[in-house]
């Protein structure tokens, strides 16, 4: 027996017989850090169809980094049998330097569900600076068992990995302006103390009970007690004036109260007028409260967290 095809019927055979889309999963990773810790999450961008799995790791430095947490996101990733959540694996650390994530979702209630989206959550790792290390930290993220098990899975049965380009793994990148991820601007730190060396967001080298970040955000000087955010009332012909040091390209509020703990806002977004600001008070609220405050608009407080 013999076929010949036309053109037009060979379109339509090629039509029949096209594989299934394949979804496409793009990992990558945030970093921050809140002073001595630092947090790494790892998304997905997933394109339909569906995911039911995913493995990956996480490359760390050991000399720099201790893990202190490591945690998948098992409001996604879980087995559901039906009547209860079956607990999927932990995270592994089968060396010192990686974390091996292994996430499933596989819900018997609802069996041809699988997991699409943006900005997916995978996992969530903590690490320890170790030995005062602040050296710029760099994630690598892997495929988690090459060459031996299905790491990303489609709910269509397909191994996106063994298409080429179906996933991709990016590296986890320092943040832009800050690479030592202290939450502090290296710039910032470069003119307040020379380098970004040893210096954290919750330190507060002049003792003034306002940390770096605090400082940072007044835009006060880290090394001088007298600077920071305090407030003068004082008397000015004839007037009580009050003032504040103040820094370029910031707001502020001023509360008043009649007790310590009833502060209403007198002002708000008072715009910056550096070195200081001020502010006459009219006789009538200067008689009706005892007490003030000053905020700087927009900012975390500046809190020894
Ligand atoms: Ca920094
Ligand atoms: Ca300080
Ligand atoms: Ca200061």
């Amino acid at each position: 027996m013999k076929f010949i095809l036309t053109a037009p019927s060979l379109l339509l055979a090629a039509a029949l017989w096209a594989p299934p889309a394949t979804a496409s999963v793009r990992v990558y990773g945030e970093a921050s850090s809140s002073g001595p810790q630092i947090s790494v999450q790892v998304y997905a961008d997933i394109t339909s169809p569906a995911i039911v799995s995913h493995t990956f790791k996480v490359f760390y430095d050991p000399r720099q980094l201790q893990v202190a947490q490591a945690n998948g996101n098992e409001a996604v990733w879980f087995f559901h049998n039906g009547t209860a959540v079956v607990p999927g694996p932990s995270p592994a650390q089968p060396t010192n330097g990686e974390v091996l994530f292994m996430g499933a979702h596989f819900d018997a209630r609802d069996p041809h569900t699988g997991v699409t989206g943006n900005r997916t959550l995978l996992a969530s790792l903590v690490f320890n600076r170790v030995n005062g290390s602040q050296a710029t930290p760099g994630f690598e993220l892997s495929i988690g068992r090459a060459g031996q098990f299905a790491n990303f899975v489609a709910i269509t049965g397909e191994v996106l990995e063994a298409q080429p380009g179906a996933v991709t793994l990016l590296a986890v990148q320092p943040t832009a302006g800050d690479l030592d991820l202290d939450g502090l601007q290296d710039r910032w730190e470069e003119n307040a103390f020379g380098s970004i060396q040893g210096v954290f967001y919750s330190d507060d080298p002049d003792g003034d009970g306002v940390n770096n970040l605090g400082e940072q955000a007044l835009g006060s000087d880290p090394n001088d007690p007298a600077s920071n955010l305090s407030l003068t009332l004082r008397e000015r012909n004839g007037r009580m004036v009050l003032s504040w040091p103040s820094a370029a390209d910031r707001t502020y509020t001023v509360e008043a109260g009649n007790a310590p703990n009833r502060y209403k806002v007198l002002e708000e977004g008072i715009k910056a007028t550096p070195p200081f600001n001020s502010m006459e008070l009219e006789p009538g609220v200067l008689g009706a409260n005892g007490f003030f405050r000053v905020r700087l608009d927009g900012a975390a407080p500046p809190a020894n967290r």
